[in-house]
């Protein structure tokens, strides 16, 4: 039973553990295998919370998500693991080599697969310039990477899976205009069905699907052509 990487949302709402507000109310929406989705929203309208239910951080309150028409209830964590990848709001990257940061989750990872990986992830070139290239040591001993090399690495961390569904929450933000796209170029060859987080035109322009969220629900759908044309919100963003 491979995932392919549907990915449907059904009625979904959802509060975080213990608290009595809903941030997601009745989501629903149908994802096929390989498109791309794009997330736009202002802050705390619900992005991450929407996208951390697909790798199961959290389950829906109400409703059910489905991955290839299985209930994510009833896949197996393992599956879901190895085809899923996820890269948080915040990178997270501990004190170790590049290498063992890149293999994080997938402990069997060659060296040429993370290389690729990380050229993928247009990070290739910065690692291989450090002092001890993919053995260089990272964090409190080691050496410092900027935000957007931090995120470069990440994204190369996922891409080490090969997931079937790729999900960067804001992963992509500090990059420039050109690296980003060259990296969604890349990822574009993977295949794999990708939910991008983004404030980046450009990048909701390529996407299959954008999707406007505000105070926990959908409240624009389609592509940039189509929202450009029917949605004066898009449209005010799209000019911002
Ligand atoms: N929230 C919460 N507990 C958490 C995380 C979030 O109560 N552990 C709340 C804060 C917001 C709402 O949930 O009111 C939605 O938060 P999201 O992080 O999902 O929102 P965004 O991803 O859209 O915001 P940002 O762009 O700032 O990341």
């Amino acid at each position: 039973e491979q995932l392919k990487g549907a990915v449907t949302f059904e009625h979904v709402s959802f509060r975080y553990p213990g608290m009595s507000t809903y941030v997601l109310k009745d989501i629903s929406f149908h994802i096929r295998p390989g498109e791309t989705v794009a997330i736009l929203g202002s802050t705390g309208a619900g992005k991450s919370s929407i996208l951390q239910l697909i790798p199961r951080l959290y389950d829906p309150t109400e409703g059910a998500v489905y991955v290839d028409g299985m209930n994510l209830k009833d896949v197996k964590m393992d599956d879901l693991r190895k085809r899923i990848g996820f890269t948080p709001q915040e990178s997270i990257l501990f004190s170790g080599t590049v290498e063992e940061n890149l293999a994080w989750g997938k402990s069997d990872a060659t060296l040429s697969e993370m290389k690729a990986a990380a050229q993928d992830a247009q990070i290739h070139e910065t690692i291989t310039d450090l002092k001890d290239g993919y053995e260089t040591k990272l964090g409190q001993k080691g050496i410092n990477l900027s935000g957007g090399q931090k995120q470069r690495l990440s994204v190369a961390r996922a891409l080490i899976r090969k997931p079937n569904i790729l999900i960067l929450d804001d992963s992509t933000s500090a990059l420039d205009l050109q690296t980003e796209s060259k990296v969604l170029d890349a990822i574009d060859k993977y295949k794999c069905t990708l939910f991008i987080v983004t404030q980046k035109l450009s990048t909701a322009k390529r996407a299959d699907k954008i999707m406007l969220i505000d105070d926990g629900k959908i409240i624009e759908e389609g592509t940039h052509d189509q929202l450009m044309n029917t949605s004066t919100l898009y449209r005010e963003i799209a000019y911002s």
